[in-house]
């Protein structure tokens, strides 16, 4: 029997699993979601798959955290494997802490695989986040793509990798979600294809598509995740990357802000700051709502333990 808490931050799910009885050791939350991946990966996909969880579902292990400034650990972990970071389960995660009473109102440090985030509680279900320190790797870049043709986009760090198309083959609304699944796909496999990549060769495993707005807004955005599914929210760590790149095109200033919507309607306000190394900091500000307090149930003679994907 596992005990879960699930919210969705802007329409994007979350799961928070308060104790899950696995020995990650008590090192670097970078460390530990290794040997998460080497030794549990049933775990992760008993939570994360059908028939428990679905596609779209992320998991965030609450742990220990080793700086003990810290108010919790979290490993975030979704269909196909293990996230740096994660934005909307970052206010997940706030928000289901303060609804079991464990933090208040105010600001609180959050470790992570990527490093320390800072989250700002403002109510039962409203937080901000400052990030990791976010940048454009690489300005421009042209990928040919199967059946899509020359896609332009640039690469960026918001605590994932992120391919930012500077066009769109249709607008970014829920009529066209088919179509655009299939154009981010077909980006993702040819990045892979033709070995671009982040820094130190680290995988470009997120694709952002960005129209026009269509709820006041600056910008509308569809996401791609690493496994097939999109992100209903505007995706934290994408929006980072977003800002890192208007920062460094030098059309949005430290303190501007920026609403980005997602492809069903959901908004963050986000701006960044720039750090004493001149680094952009970025802050992503959404609600959350808890939609579910359960137990996972776990039955020997079950044939699906170990859940199965879909897509
Ligand atoms: O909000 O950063 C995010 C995120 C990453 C993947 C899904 N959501």
């Amino acid at each position: 029997m596992l005990r879960v808490i699930d919210s969705h931050t802007e329409g994007e799910p979350t799961r928070v699993v308060l104790e899950g009885g696995l020995d990650l050791g008590n090192g670097p939350l970078s460390e530990r979601r290794a040997i998460f991946a080497r030794d549990h990966d049933r775990f992760r996909r008993s939570v994360i798959l059908e028939p428990r969880g679905h596609e779209a579902l992320v998991g965030a292990l609450f742990c220990e955290p080793q700086d003990k400034s810290c108010a919790a650990g979290v490993i975030f972990f979704n269909n196909e494997g293990y996230l740096g970071m994660c934005g909307h389960g970052t206010i997940g995660l706030a928000v289901t802490l303060a609804h079991l009473g464990r933090i208040a109102p105010g600001r609180h440090r959050i470790e992570t695989p990527v490093g320390i985030v800072t989250v700002d509680l403002a109510s039962a279900n409203e937080a901000e986040i400052e990030n990791v320190p976010s940048y454009r790797h690489a300005d421009s870049v042209t990928v040919d793509v199967a059946g899509h043709g020359l896609v332009t986009g640039d690469v960026a760090w918001g605590g994932n990798w992120f391919f930012l198309c500077k066009s769109t083959p249709c607008p970014i609304d829920e009529h066209h979600l088919a179509d655009l699944t299939a154009h981010a796909s077909a980006i993702q496999k040819a990045l892979r294809e033709q070995h671009i990549t982040g820094a130190l060769g680290q995988e470009i495993d997120h694709i952002e598509i960005f129209g026009a707005p269509l709820a006041g807004g600056d910008s509308r955005s569809f996401v791609l995740c690493p496994g097939g599914a999109f992100d209903r929210s505007p995706c934290g760590t994408g929006t980072s990357a977003k800002l890192a790149c208007l920062a460094a095109d030098g059309v949005l200033s430290p303190g501007q802000r920026w609403i980005q919507e997602s492809v069903t309607g959901g908004r963050f306000t986000a701006s960044y700051r720039r750090d004493s190394h001149g680094q952009i900091i970025p802050s992503i500000r959404g609600r959350a709502f808890v939609v579910k307090d359960a137990n996972l149930l776990f039955h020997p003679d079950d044939p699906y333990t170990d859940g199965f994907r879909t897509v």
